[in-house]
């Protein structure tokens, strides 16, 4: 009798274990499948996007604010956290009635080839990955919850002679779902490793850039400021700040890619990229910053990049009377609108195809996305592009405007203080001093002064480092010769070239960036 009891109550662990390793081959073969498909056809890769189009903007930014450029990573731990569980629940669900375990499981298949629909790059035939992986996992699920049943159900009739054999047989059949389980994880992440592999080769083969017709001015040793901490003048693509809303980053083949130009035009364009590569490029070092960034924070690179101005394509399409806006779109949908006159001024604004001098990484928008100096990136800088659409702001409607960030968003005058870091102890040098460093932008107007504020103090002029252009950050540095030894506070604040004087008044990045000085706290030995 109590032989027989004992494992009905290991029944709904087991069974829970077993429809965890249903889902883990779910995944697995979706995941396998999903290479001969785009990347977004990937069950988590389609859910993921979903998710981040649909939840509040508040909640967005509060994910960003507290993990920065780890919310990804956050995300895919949270939703293979919460998929687990959910699979875990099916299967213990199915120890009593497999029947609906099978049936929640399907659903779940269901719902994630659906959400895999709506990611705009993909076709119907992007749900074939998580369709083959739920048929392949529901009857794989009935299975396995009838294997970990064990012999108490599965043959009632055995008898005590071949209780040992039973039991050895059993654990043989656990091992085995456990070792199912563990093949499909490893099969899961061998096929997330073949993606990513593939992308860089695919990259590393592509083309040749050409010489910029208009270069950029070499950048100055001097434009480093000469203090131990600061980041490099130029910001290396692979510390490049990442923003977007793609989960997978969007695939797109350079030798079928197009731009189409079109709306209030006379003559629609569209070119390929060996035609946009074979116009005259321009060179600008140029300060990309995203409205999401708080006062002090990292969400804001200095790159030059090369491109194509859009101001010529424009003119070859030929605006229409009564246009304003430039709506850009990416392949996966994301849209930015521009106003009209950022477009056409005589500022470096540009198809851009090359990041410092590389291609552009993927996650930076390859092949081609826009570069506009002095408005922040969610209304101008579309990466991955697919089209620009010439129209009205009182016709459309970009992809953040209508998620509570404002229509227009020219970029705000900063400041930074860099070094020493927040909470940072530094020790004064022999002479008694201590060097502070440190990043500002005013995009369009240049940077005029930096003046910087121990404690309480005087208000001191910082020395500032090479002008390298109106659309560049500056670096600054100050030497505090008569450093005291405790606690203090650094604040800086930044003049712009067009005499505007940096606001103490504190803004939330929402709905049109930050302001306020930065502040840092730190402890000189
Ligand atoms: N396709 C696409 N382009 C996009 C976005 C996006 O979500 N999708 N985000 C924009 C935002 S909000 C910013 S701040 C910049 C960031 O560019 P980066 O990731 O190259 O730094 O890209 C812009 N371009
Ligand atoms: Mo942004």
């Amino acid at each position: 009798m109590t032989a027989s009891s004992a494992p009905a109550r290991r029944i709904p662990w087991w069974s829970a274990v077993a429809g965890v390793v249903a889902g883990i081959v779910l995944v697995a073969v979706a995941e396998l499948l999903s290479l001969a498909f785009s990347a977004s056809s990937a069950p988590f890769a389609a859910v993921g996007g979903a998710f981040i189009d649909i939840v509040p903007p508040a909640l967005k930014d509060a994910v960003i604010a507290l993990f920065g450029t780890a919310d990804k990573l956050v995300l895919n731990a949270s939703m293979v956290a919460v998929y687990a569980l959910l699979t875990a629940l099916i299967g213990g669900l199915g120890a009593r009635r497999p029947r609906l375990a099978a049936a929640l499981l399907a659903g779940l298949g269901l719902l994630a080839a659906a959400l895999a629909l709506t990611r705009a790059q993909n076709t119907a035939a992007d749900t074939v990955p998580t369709l083959v992986g739920t048929a392949v996992a529901v009857p794989l699920l009935l299975l396995l919850l009838r294997a970990v049943r064990g012999p108490a159900q599965a043959a009632p009739e055995a008898e005590g002679g071949d209780e040992e054999q039973s039991a050895w047989s059993r654990r043989r059949t656990l091992v085995g779902v456990g070792a199912l389980g563990v093949l499909g994880v490893l099969i899961a992440a061998g096929a997330r490793g073949v993606t990513a592999t593939r992308e860089a080769a695919r990259r590393a083969a592509e083309y040749v850039l050409p010489a910029p017709a208009d270069p950029a001015p070499p950048v100055p040793d001097d434009a480093q400021v000469d203090v131990e901490g600061m980041g490099p003048f130029l910001t290396p693509n692979e510390d490049f700040y990442r923003i977007d809303t793609a989960l997978a980053v969007p695939r797109v083949d350079p030798s079928t890619w197009e731009v189409r130009i079109h709306g209030l035009v006379e003559r629609e364009l569209t070119l390929s990229l060996e035609e946009l590569l074979a116009e005259p490029m321009t060179e600008a070092h140029v300060t990309l910053a995203c409205v999401s960034n708080a006062v002090g924070g990292s969400l804001v690179g200095n790159a030059t990049w090369m491109g194509v101005p859009v101001r010529s394509l424009l003119e070859r399409a030929g605006v229409q009377e009564g246009a304003d806006m430039v709506l850009s779109r990416s392949v996966d949908g994301f849209t930015a609108s521009t106003p009209l006159e950022a477009l056409t001024d005589d500022r470096d604004s540009l198809l851009a195809v090359s990041m410092n001098g590389e291609p552009l990484p993927q996650e930076h928008g390859y092949p081609v996305r826009m570069v506009v100096p002095g408005l922040y990136g969610y209304v101008s800088a579309t990466k991955w592009l697919a089209e620009l659409k010439v129209t009205r702001f009182d016709e459309d409607t970009a992809y953040w405007s209508t998620r509570g960030w404002s229509e227009r968003g020219p970029i705000k005058i900063a400041s930074r203080v860099d070094v020493p870091r927040p909470s940072a102890t530094v020790a004064a040098d022999e002479d008694g001093a201590v060097m502070l460093g440190g990043t500002a932008w005013a995009q369009r107007r240049g940077i005029a002064g930096v003046q910087v504020r121990i404690d309480d103090g005087a208000w001191q002029e910082a020395e500032l480092g090479a002008d390298v252009g109106v659309d560049a950050w500056v670096q600054w540095s100050l030497r505090w010769a008569d450093a005291t030894p405790g606690p203090h506070t650094a604040t800086v604040r930044a003049t712009g070239g067009d005499g505007e004087e940096q606001t103490a008044t504190e803004a939330n990045p929402a709905p049109n960036g930050a302001s306020g000085w930065h502040t840092v706290d730190f402890t000189v030995e």
